[in-house]
C-alpha cells in the first residue's frame, strides 16, 4: 500500500499536476474559493470546519469518512484516488479514517502559524504543499 502512494507520488510529481492538469496552487486556490462561504479572502476556523462537516460529510454524522473525503474530493478537486487518500491520511491526524473537528484542530498550528484565527491563501497554500504532493515547486 505505502509502496502504492509512493509510485503515485513520484508518478504525479514528473506530471506536476493532477488529472485535469491543474497544479497544488490551483486545487488550492478552488479550495479556498469554497471554504471562503463570506468571500472575505481568508478561511476562518468556523469555515473550515463548516466546510467538514456540511460539504464534505455526506450523511451528516458529524464526521467525514475516507470513503466520503475521497470520493468528493476527487469529484471535485480531480486529483486521483492515490494523491487524495495520502492526503486524507495526512488530514486524519488521530489515523481512525474519520476526519473530525478534533483532527483538524491538531493542524491548526500548521494553517493557521500566526494565530489570527484565518487561513490566508498563503498560509493554506504552504498547508496544501506540506500535505499534497505531486509537483515539487
Ligand atoms: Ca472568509
Ligand atoms: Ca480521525
Ligand atoms: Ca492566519
Amino acid at each position: 500500500m505505502i509502496t502504492y502512494f509512493l509510485l503515485a507520488i513520484v508518478i504525479e510529481a514528473a506530471l506536476g499536476a493532477n488529472n485535469q492538469g491543474l497544479t497544488v496552487d490551483q486545487v488550492t486556490a478552488l479550495v479556498m474559493l469554497d471554504m471562503d462561504d463570506n468571500h472575505d479572502g481568508h478561511v476562518s476556523e468556523g469555515e473550515l470546519m463548516l466546510e467538514l462537516v456540511f460539504r464534505w460529510d455526506k450523511n451528516f454524522d458529524l464526521q467525514v469518512s475516507q470513503t466520503e473525503f475521497v470520493s468528493f474530493w476527487v469529484q471535485t478537486y480531480h486529483d486521483d484516488q492515490a494523491t487524495t487518500a495520502a492526503f486524507f491520511y495526512n488530514l486524519d491526524f488521530n489515523h481512525d479514517n474519520f476526519l473530525t473537528t478534533d483532527d483538524i484542530s491538531h493542524h491548526l498550528g500548521v494553517l493557521d502559524p500566526n494565530g489570527d484565527k484565518q487561513v490566508s491563501e498563503a498560509e493554506f497554500k504552504h498547508f496544501m504543499h506540506a500535505n499534497i504532493h505531486y509537483e515539487s515547486n
